[in-house]
């Protein structure tokens, strides 16, 4: 679709109209650094789901008509368009920021008859080759140096140059290699990193998604979508942390999570009775490995119906949840969109009676199959529905569970995908699956996270499967049905990395892999890599070998209770950054390059990651390793376990056998740390220990209570620590409204 030559434009005061041959596009300014480019080739006045409210900040710039289109000159950029609303983006001093590619796609010869013929014999699926322009495409100059980061939960590395993805939310059982291009989550943004700047592109459409870095052609990168509006975000910024800063403040941060929910979780599908759960939790207890939750797979329900309890294998409704709470454990439960098509059942009658559920293009209320059989799918677009699911939470609260874990919201389904025309709503205009698929889960995910807050009145834990951008202010992620293979340990960090840099600071990986059968090495290299994976749980899959540590041996035992005790350790330090990231979207895993762009050893670094600034930590994934080859960036770093000093832009070589993960801290440390318990609340957290390295430096420690909304009227203490060369240390309260500790102490690196 082309829009041809340029006629005349108009100021709307916050943007500007531009008028073409055959239709037009409008800018509008939202911030100094954020720009929105709109073709409405859908619909006028269309209204994102990933961006809530009015985000528009007073801001200046310029318009003056050129020959063939508008130049804008803003505070930090200037903006030139021509014919066809081709953009050209530029810095205050004449640089080209990004550009579009002027030419026309060179799409490689669609496969021949015959090799089509071939593949599909032997069942391949010959469609993945063919190639064809989208219906609403993008495409953009790449100059050799680019970089490209984020887009969510893809497989493969943290640089998706030369790579292939779409963004179509899928239930993916197989394994997550680099090959595959979509998997459950859509996060149409991006960071591209050119050789002396920086910056960030959000193309938001729900539809079906194409993202193509050069693979196509190295000269371009082509973005594309099956329908709806070309509709992209440019992020401006000096640093990355900018442009994540600016895409996070659209679409939103990852809110301040309890402190339980930051600790240790276990978990398995095949929990099947309620004597099932209770051996597990009392063996976290007996084995002294800190443990907040055993959680409830879906054998919990009465034959699969969400809301419900099965009192035949779980118990008397409520008892096992009230016993386990004594021993400090936090229910937590799965539930699914896919509702049971039983009359009888309450959640099934009361959304037939209020037309709740999608329907089919005749007004016939759709059903495919999911776990329960035949399942209705909740028209969560609309917030009626929002409203009666996030009530319905209330045969959970009432049973005693703190938190909820949403899957199988991609939609996924037993008998072929949700039809193109089945319909839904999004607010109370009607649409279909094509363009709803992909904020399914959005808007499941704010039903459960206004329902438990409503209902507990405790900042909601809910773990979704998939999402879309924006997702982030309501739910946690895990990424899914992930296997018990060493590739899958690797993409453990470009993955987690990836999903922090695109706004999800509260992401994890099944610990010990889903799939397929794990072994007492991988056990203790998963534990080790996921010591700081925000959300800290393992899980495995029914038919797979037992992964709860103790049914490998007793060094895996030991090696798993050490890291567990580890991040129990670090805890305030990993709250600490929640409490930062609500200001900079920053996440709490991130990738070297975020914090070093000018050093080229981190640009492809995806077997290391910085926690904050100050920890670095370089896990063994390798099968049968027990060197580890760490680089250590600029400045002083420190061997957590020997307080080796290092000296950094440098190669190590680390001893890193079984048990042993590479830590390094940074130079003027001040890392905040927890005694040991066995789960938050056991006694009260009244002691803190600070831990030093050698150096002068800073420290913001943040504390509340670790559960509700107090903190926005003031409960909660702001500590500033400051040590100088000599190493002491003094403490200004920036802010006081909580009960203080009672000790604070220091400890050196080099103990
Ligand atoms: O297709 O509820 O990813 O974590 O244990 C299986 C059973 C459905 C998929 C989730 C997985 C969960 C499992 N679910």
């Amino acid at each position: 679709m082309r829009l041809g030559k340029f006629k005349d434009y108009s100021d709307f005061g916050n943007g500007i109209e531009l008028r073409y041959e055959m239709g037009k596009a409008n800018i509008y300014y939202i911030s100094d650094e954020i720009v929105r480019f709109e073709i409405p080739w859908q619909m006028d006045d269309y209204i994102s789901v990933a961006v809530e409210g009015d985000k528009f900040v007073p801001c200046e710039y310029e318009c003056r008509e050129s020959k063939d289109g508008v130049n804008i000159s803003g505070k930090k950029m200037n903006i030139k368009v021509g014919e066809d609303f081709s953009v050209e983006i530029t810095d205050k001093a004449g640089k080209v920021i990004v550009c579009d590619y002027k030419g026309n796609r060179m799409i490689p010869e669609t496969i021949s008859e015959k090799s089509m013929k071939q593949l599909t014999e032997e069942g391949h699926d010959a469609s993945a080759f063919v190639r064809s322009e989208y219906k609403v495409q993008d495409l953009k100059r790449i100059d050799k140096e680019d970089l490209f980061y984020g887009l969510g939960d893809k497989t493969g590395y943290l640089n998706k140059r030369e790579y292939y993805f779409e963004n179509w939310n899928s239930d993916i059982p197989s394994a997550h290699t680099e090959a595959l291009p979509a998997l459950y989550k859509s996060i149409p943004f991006f960071i591209c990193k050119k050789k002396t700047s920086v910056y960030g592109l959000f193309y938001d459409n729900t539809y079906h998604g194409y993202f193509d870095f050069g693979k196509e052609n190295g000269d371009y990168f082509v973005y594309g979508a099956d329908d709806g509006n070309l509709n992209y975000y440019f992020l401006y910024g000096e640093k990355m942390s900018d442009v994540i800063r600016n895409y996070t403040f659209l679409t939103g941060r990852t809110p301040l999570p309890q402190l339980w929910t930051l600790g240790y979780h276990q978990c398995r599908w095949g929990y099947e009775s309620a004597s099932d759960i209770r051996e597990v939790a009392y063996g976290m207890r007996k084995y002294r490995i800190p443990c907040e939750s055993v959680q409830y797979d879906i054998d919990y329900m009465d034959n699969f119906k969400v809301f419900t309890w099965d009192e035949e294998y779980y118990e008397k409704k409520g008892k096992l949840m009230e016993e386990l709470s004594h021993e400090g454990f936090k229910p937590v439960v799965i539930i699914d969109p896919g509702t049971k098509k039983e009359a009888g059942y309450f959640m099934y009658d009361e959304g037939i009676k209020n037309g709740y559920f999608a329907t089919d293009a005749d007004g016939v209320v759709y059903v495919n199959k999911v776990w329960p059989g035949d399942a209705t799918f909740p028209d969560f677009g609309r917030k009626e529905v929002r409203d009666w699911w996030a009530d319905s939470h209330k045969n959970l609260t009432d049973m005693g569970v703190m938190a909820v874990w949403n899957d199988m919201n991609e939609p996924a389904s037993f008998e072929g995908p949700l039809p193109d025309d089945v319909v839904f709503h999004i607010g109370d205009r009607k649409t279909d699956h094509r363009e709803v698929h992909n904020v399914y889960a959005h808007f499941m995910d704010m039903a459960t996270f206004n329902g438990m807050k409503k209902l507990t009145g405790k900042r909601p834990l809910v773990i979704t499967r998939a999402c879309y951008a924006g997702t982030q202010k309501y739910a946690a992620v895990w990424t899914g049905d992930n296997q018990s293979l060493w590739a899958h340990l690797q993409m453990l960090i470009p993955q987690l990395c990836s999903l922090g840099i695109s706004g999800y600071a509260l992401a994890g990986t099944d610990i010990g892999g889903f799939g397929a059968n794990s072994n007492s090495e991988l056990m203790c290299r998963w534990i080790e890599a996921a010591v700081f994976s925000p959300f800290f749980r393992n899980h495995s899959a029914k038919g797979t070998r037992a992964q709860e540590p103790w049914k490998f041996n007793d060094e895996t035992t030991d090696i798993y209770r050490k890291y567990v005790e580890l991040r129990y350790k670090f805890l305030p330090y990993i709250y600490d950054l929640f409490y930062r990231g609500q200001e900079t979207g920053l996440p709490i895993m991130r990738p070297l390059v975020l914090h070093y762009e000018d050093d080229e050893n981190t640009f492809n670094l995806n077997d290391e990651f910085l926690v904050g600034e100050n920890i670095l930590v370089s896990p063994v994934v390798t099968q049968g390793a027990s060197k580890k080859m760490v680089y250590l960036p600029e400045g002083t770093w420190y061997d957590y376990w020997t307080g080796e000093k290092h000296t950094g832009k440098t190669y190590i070589i680390k001893d890193a056998p079984l048990g042993v993960c590479p830590i390094y801290i940074k130079e003027g440390s001040i890392i905040p740390m927890y005694d040991q318990v066995q789960y938050v609340g056991e006694k009260p957290y009244n002691k803190l220990t600070l831990l030093l390295t050698p150096g002068a430096g800073k420290y913001v420690h943040y504390q509340d209570n670790g559960e509700d909304y107090k903190f926005i009227d003031g409960e909660y203490n702001l500590y500033e620590f400051s040590k100088d060369e000599a190493g002491n240390i003094s403490t200004e309260m920036l802010h006081e409204g909580y009960e203080g500790y009672e000790e604070i102490a220091t400890e050196n690196i080099s103990h």
